[in-house]
């Protein structure tokens, strides 16, 4: 008998890996929704159609698609092959981009999606709160991990693109330290291990991936190679966020956690210590 390939209930379109995308999958493995992740490198994506069935251009694509391409804004330089149905689907045409599984309805930014996969999941083990005080609250630390991403995504662009300006830098100092400072106080002020509640929750998942996306600033940038480059996480005083680091070690151990992450947290220290 052939076993019936497993319906998918979330499609996802991204490059890969992507630690954005881990806030699903962590948040699915334990809430127990079924996904199809499509992507490739962030390298080659731009060489991809971007669609609900998002492929490698062919030949056939290209000249299909070639007077309908967008100009990428975020981390892009290139135009990029978006559809128009990727594009009605996706008012801001980025990656992480989630469908329904008719390709209907789309879905973005990061955190909406993985709390998609913790409806779906009918908030199985109450990771989306056990109350709507607790909803809410946890959408509080999403909500504030935004400003937080946004500033470090400009930051790891800049990075990436060789362009460090010191405005971008403090840009993103601050707010790290905003951030981190909230994660610590509610550390802090709960009676358990976590950030809201007693167990774990989406804001813990938010919080793993956000710093760990952050963390990659830690890499001598190729245009500072042979000086000494002072990242922000080595700059704070760690005692300052004795809790959050510890919290983020003691996540990062867990299996749900490190299917995803443990190479990719690997890589950054080897290039760390080199
Ligand atoms: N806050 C968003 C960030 C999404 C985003 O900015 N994605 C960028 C890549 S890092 C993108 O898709 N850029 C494509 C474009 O600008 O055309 C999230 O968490 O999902």
């Amino acid at each position: 008998m052939v076993k019936e390939k497993q319906k998918f209930e979330i499609r996802i379109f991204s490059y890969l890996p992507n630690p954005r995308i881990w806030k699903t999958t962590i948040t699915s493995r334990l809430s127990g929704v079924n996904l199809d992740i499509i992507g490739t490198s962030p390298e080659s994506i731009k060489d991809w159609l971007w669609d609900f069935n998002a492929r490698k251009l062919t030949k056939k694509d290209i000249a299909e698609f070639h007077n309908n391409t967008t100009q990428g804004k975020m981390g892009f330089a290139v135009r990029l092959y978006k559809t128009n149905k990727f594009l009605n689907t996706q008012p801001f045409g980025t990656v992480p981009a989630a469908f329904s599984p008719d390709g209907e309805i789309g879905i973005f930014e990061s955190n909406s999606i993985m709390r998609l996969a913790a409806r779906l999941g009918e908030n199985n083990n109450n990771i989306y709160g056990k109350n709507p005080y607790e909803s809410s609250r946890i959408d509080s630390f999403l909500d504030a991990s935004l400003i937080f991403s946004r500033a470090s995504q400009k930051y790891l662009l800049s990075i990436n693109q060789g362009q460090i300006s010191s405005s971008i830098k403090k840009e993103a100092k601050d707010a790290f330290i905003t951030y981190m400072s909230g994660i610590e106080s509610a550390l802090n002020s709960n009676k358990s291990s976590y950030i809201v509640g007693e167990q774990l929750t989406l804001a813990d998942i938010c919080f793993f991936c956000e710093y760990a996306l952050f963390s990659r600033e830690q890499i001598t940038p190729k245009s500072y190679e042979g000086n000494k480059w002072n990242s922000i996480t080595r700059s704070i005083k760690k005692n300052n966020f004795h809790k959050s680091l510890s919290h983020y070690k003691q996540l990062s151990g867990r299996p749900e956690f490190k299917i995803d992450s443990s190479e990719y947290l690997k890589k950054i220290e080897q290039k760390i210590r080199n």
